[in-house]
């Protein structure tokens, strides 16, 4: 009876895994990956009663508020300034192609109008579908909305919560009950790919809550996810939808993009981002404009124009889009210092955007000095890191044949010399710019 049962277990694991494997993207949704990898760039946008103490969306956990406490900010969540036509022009003038919302974080907080929680935006003073003003106003600037829906949960009961790595000091006491909460979530993720309009994908997060800590070698989820099924239900009511999972694993089968977090592919300076790039799927890095996603009162540890202007092109230079995100004020405004960084980037790319969008990278292995992006027949040198004595730079494994090369800005002739072991390109006479010098290389 024992062998039997095993048998049967195994049998079911084998045909849930093969299922899972033979997942076949649909002609639409390999069509959505391409404008996806075309986009290059997003604006990541967490925001909800957690930006009210102003100390980030971990608050919650962080500082052990429990579910009863933590409800009250749904009391006070008012954000009278909140004016969705300006964000989404903010992002279109940024130079962005797409916009990724917070439809509910771990706190378990929906910023819709759901039937299945009552933990949400209209039982709270602002009564208003803040998903649905976003995804009008996207629909009607046109630009792409995906939406952020967390896995992990630190309100609900039916959350697996006596498996999980967080959310362990909010006062839950009964036992998780997974059949429970995923249908909960199947039911959630229908009203939003149902009732916004296109959704150009879900960015799935908190996967990693049921694992070891990345960097472990023993990864496997305490929990049965059955993403399988969250997934085959996406594709199903929207089969364009692009999936992605911020497991910080290699991706699964199912999902659509690959993600990484404060990270550029192939680093690991956070400490998770262990996963090796994808070879197939499109990629895409996050990173906040100081150290919090959501609205943090002390920290004004800001990055400059320069130096995410060079996270956008190095993400290009990988092949990567740049998913760069704000925390609104809880009165619904950004604060002044992104929406002026945002500004800055958007003029750079008003002049530059030829080198980014629509380009490949991985062109050339990144260079001390640099990257390089392709589009057709060119190819373009971003030279990021030279200092004036410097007179030229040398490119190893260059496969393509060059006839020209030129400054992108002003089109000033520059000398090259393309040899057996690597390229190398002269500096001298051109004008150099202190964020990104870009010498345009015609190719054969
Ligand atoms: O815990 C979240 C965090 O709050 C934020 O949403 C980031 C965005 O990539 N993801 C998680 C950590 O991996």
């Amino acid at each position: 009876m024992k062998r039997l049962f095993f048998l049967f277990v195994s049998v079911l694991f084998f045909v849930t895994n093969v299922k899972a494997q033979t997942y076949t993207p649909t002609l639409e949704n390999l069509k959505a990956r391409e404008v996806f990898s075309n986009d290059r760039f997003g604006l990541f946008i967490h925001w909800g009663p957690f930006s009210i103490p102003g100390d980030g969306e971990w608050v919650m956990n962080n500082r052990n508020i429990t579910v009863k406490n933590y409800r009250r900010l749904m009391d006070f969540f008012n954000p009278i300034d909140f004016d969705a036509a300006a964000w989404v022009s903010m992002a279109k003038n940024a130079g962005m192609k797409y916009i990724t919302l917070i439809t509910r974080h771990h706190d378990g907080f929906s910023m819709w109008n759901t039937k299945y929680s009552d933990f949400n935006i209209m039982n709270t003073p602002f009564k208003k579908d803040v998903v649905k003003l976003i995804a009008d106003e996207c629909h009607k600037q046109g630009i792409q909305l995906f939406l952020y829906y967390s896995l992990l949960d630190w309100t609900r009961e039916d959350y697996p919560h006596e498996t999980g790595r967080t959310g362990q000091h909010t006062g839950r006491k009964g036992k998780g009950d997974y059949a429970s909460y995923l249908q909960f979530m199947k039911n959630q993720l229908t009203e939003l790919l149902t009732n916004y309009g296109t959704i150009a994908g879900i960015w799935f997060d908190g996967y990693w809550d049921q694992t070891a800590p990345e960097g472990t070698v023993d990864r496997s989820p305490r929990i049965n996810w059955r993403l399988d099924e969250i997934y085959g239900l996406i594709h199903k009511l929207q089969p364009r939808c692009l999936i992605g999972n911020n497991h910080h694993l290699t991706p699964f089968p199912g999902e659509d993009f690959q993600m990484f977090e404060k990270d550029l592919p192939g680093q690991n300076r956070s400490g998770l981002s262990f996963q090796q790039p994808s070879q197939q799927l499109p990629l895409e890095t996050c990173e906040t404009m100081n150290n919090s996603w959501g609205f943090n009162i002390t920290d004004t540890s800001y990055k400059s124009v320069k130096e995410l202007i060079h996270y956008l092109v190095n993400a290009a230079g990988r092949n990567a889009n740049f998913l760069l995100n704000v925390g609104p004020m809880p009165n619904g405004k950004i604060q002044p210092e992104f929406v002026y960084t945002l500004q800055e980037i958007g003029q750079w790319l008003k002049e530059n955007g030829k080198t980014i969008y629509g380009t490949k990278g991985n062109i050339v292995e990144p260079q001390k000095w640099g990257v390089i992006t392709a589009e057709n027949k060119k190819l373009y040198v971003h030279l990021l890191n030279v200092t004036e004595n410097e007179t030229y730079i040398f490119t190893p494994d260059l496969k393509e044949k060059i006839i020209s090369a030129s400054t992108f800005a002003g089109g000033s002739k520059v000398k090259f010399k393309q040899m057996h072991e690597g390229t190398f390109i002269y500096l001298d006479g051109i004008k150099t710019n202190d964020t990104d010098t870009i010498v345009q290389l015609n190719i054969q």
